[in-house]
Parts: C-alpha cells; sequence; structure tokens
C-alpha cells in the first residue's frame, strides 16, 4: 500500500477537470504480472533486447523467433487480469465530462476493466495481420507447421502491434495529440517516457498550459516537466486519486 497524499491543488484541480487526458505505459499492468519493458526479459528471453525483438528487421531475420517471444508474451496476457489501477481508469470514465485514455500497452488489459474508446497506440497483441496485405487474421495461432501464413495471399502473419521503425495509427496519434492540447488535466501514468512519438503527448499538453501529473514510483525523462508527480505504484494511487471525485457532494 502506498503512502503516497494527493495534494490539495491537485485535488482541487481534478475536482475542476472536466476533460481529462490519461497516457499509459508498461507500468500501469506491471501489479497484473505483465512484465513491463524494462524488466521484460526473463528467463529464455533474458539474453534478448526487447526494442530489437520488436522490430520489422527481426521479423524478417528470424520470424518464428520473433513469433515465439509474442506467442510467450500472449500467454502471459491471457493469465492477467485488469488490476485496481486499470479499474480506477474505467471508472475514471464515468466521473468526468471526458476522459480520453491513451495507451503504449498492447494487452488489452483497459478495455477488459471496462475503459470504452482506448486508444492503442502501439497496436494490441492478441490481434494478428498479414505482413504483405494487412487483412485480419482471427484464427488460434501455433508454430507447429511454422510461421503462421495469410490466407488469402500467402504472406507471413504477424502480431497486430506497431513496431519499432513503423508509422503508429495516424488517427490514432491525431486524437491523442488533439485531446491533449484542450484537456483541463494530463495524466502520465507507468511510462518512463522514452518512446516517441507518445512520449511527445505531456509536451503536447505543457505547450497548452495543460497540468501534467505523472503516476510512478521511479523518476523519468518527463519528471522535471511535470506539474505533480506522485511516486508510487498506480494499482494504489489512482484509486486514491480518482477517490477525489468520488468522494465529491453528488
Ligand atoms: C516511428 C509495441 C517513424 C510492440 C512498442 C524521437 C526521438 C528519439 C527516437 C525516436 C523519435 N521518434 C521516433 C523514434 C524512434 C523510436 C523511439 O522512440 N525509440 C526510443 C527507444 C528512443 N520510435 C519508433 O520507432 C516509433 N515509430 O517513429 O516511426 C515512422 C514514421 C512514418 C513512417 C515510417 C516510420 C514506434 C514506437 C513504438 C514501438 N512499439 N510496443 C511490442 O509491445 O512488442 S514500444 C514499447 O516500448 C511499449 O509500447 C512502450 O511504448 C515502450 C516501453 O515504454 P513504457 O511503456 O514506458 O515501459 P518501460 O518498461 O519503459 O517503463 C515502465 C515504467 O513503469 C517505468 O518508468 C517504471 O518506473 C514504471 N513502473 C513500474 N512499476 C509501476 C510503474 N508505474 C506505475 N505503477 C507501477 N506499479
Ligand atoms: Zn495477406
Amino acid at each position: 500500500m502506498t503512502d503516497v497524499v494527493i495534494p490539495d491543488d491537485l485535488a482541487a484541480a481534478m475536482r475542476g477537470a472536466r476533460r481529462v487526458v490519461a497516457l499509459t505505459g508498461a507500468g500501469v499492468s506491471a501489479e497484473s504480472g505483465v512484465p513491463t519493458f524494462r524488466d521484460a526479459q526473463t528467463g529464455l528471453w533474458a539474453r534478448y533486447d526487447p526494442a530489437q525483438l520488436a522490430t520489422p528487421e527481426a521479423f524478417r531475420a528470424d520470424p518464428e523467433l520473433v513469433w515465439r517471444w509474442y506467442l510467450w508474451r500472449r500467454d502471459l496476457t491471457r493469465t492477467a487480469e485488469p488490476n485496481p489501477g486499470h479499474v480506477a481508469l474505467a471508472r475514471l470514465q464515468d466521473l468526468v465530462d471526458e476522459l480520453v485514455l491513451v495507451t503504449q500497452n498492447v494487452d488489452g488489459l483497459h478495455a477488459r476493466a471496462g475503459s470504452r474508446g482506448v486508444l492503442e497506440l502501439h497496436g494490441n497483441i492478441m490481434r494478428t495481420v498479414c505482413f504483405r496485405c494487412g487483412i485480419e487474421d482471427g484464427r488460434e495461432l501455433n508454430l507447429d507447421g511454422g510461421v503462421p501464413r495469410c490466407g488469402a495471399c500467402d504472406g507471413m502473419l504477424r502480431p497486430d502491434v506497431v513496431w519499432f521503425g513503423e508509422p503508429l495509427p495516424m488517427d490514432a496519434l491525431t486524437r491523442a495529440a488533439e485531446a491533449a492540447r484542450v484537456a483541463d488535466l494530463f495524466l502520465s501514468i507507468g511510462t518512463s517516457s522514452l518512446v516517441y512519438p507518445a512520449a511527445g503527448l505531456p509536451y503536447e499538453a505543457l505547450t497548452a498550459g495543460v497540468p501534467v501529473v505523472e503516476i510512478n514510483p521511479a523518476p523519468t525523462a518527463l519528471s522535471a516537466r511535470a506539474t505533480w508527480a506522485l511516486r508510487g505504484p498506480s494499482g494504489s494511487v489512482l484509486p486514491r486519486l480518482v477517490a477525489v471525485l468520488a468522494s465529491e457532494p453528488t
């Protein structure tokens, strides 16, 4: 349990906020047992750098190795459950006029916690698309017959995630940037703020005069610019932050 206290001026800002944007990273799923990118690699994956595996080059060079990594992460994701941090954000959506939830996570846990309209900037690990023609393939996959192939063009199938060097879904990114500029409050939760263009969003907010709250047990690249930094695990800090609104006399 964290001893993080919500400062009075932040509580007042929460109460006055009609439009909120929340950007989440791997840290928000850490308490669900989904390893963060920083400490992603355990066991047989310990010797691989995730940023090396999550690239189109790595997939072309050894598609089976990359698939084995994603199938390992899919199993972790399937067995994971949303934690109180995910649940608090789903609840916040009903306590403010507009909450735009933007995530770098590919685990789908926000939607499983009940959040609606989540902007998945980096895709979703449970979806599969063709590397060549792009169509989605909903079949359950394994590697028994080698790298799975597309039913339409026989191209290689790949997880529907954004790899390093690949563009983000432009619609989601544009909506996230627009929401950041007109928000009353921007929450940056469980992210090291190092991967772009997602890490640029809190600066869009700051440039537009929108205060930024960082929720992270450790300092990040954003900390020096954050308006408030709450140093604790999101699984206990977020319920406390949202409780500020829940306690408001209706
Ligand atoms: C692109 C999907 C161009 C795959 C991912 C500008 C400057 C420098 C570099 C670049 C730049 N612009 C672009 C780049 C290159 C690159 C980049 O940013 N590189 C970095 C490493 C410097 N960006 C790209 O390549 C992007 N594409 O630019 O394309 C383009 C444009 C047009 C046409 C062609 C090309 C694509 C980036 C997306 C890559 N895909 N994921 C997969 O998952 O397999 S990124 C992946 O890593 C995650 O999605 C996430 O974004 C990132 C990991 O970061 P975090 O989520 O923050 O996690 P991390 O482990 O780092 O930190 C966890 C944090 O949680 C820590 O701070 C920890 O303290 C905290 N924590 C721990 N426990 C808790 C907690 N917090 C709260 N509670 C807890 N309990
Ligand atoms: Zn195809």
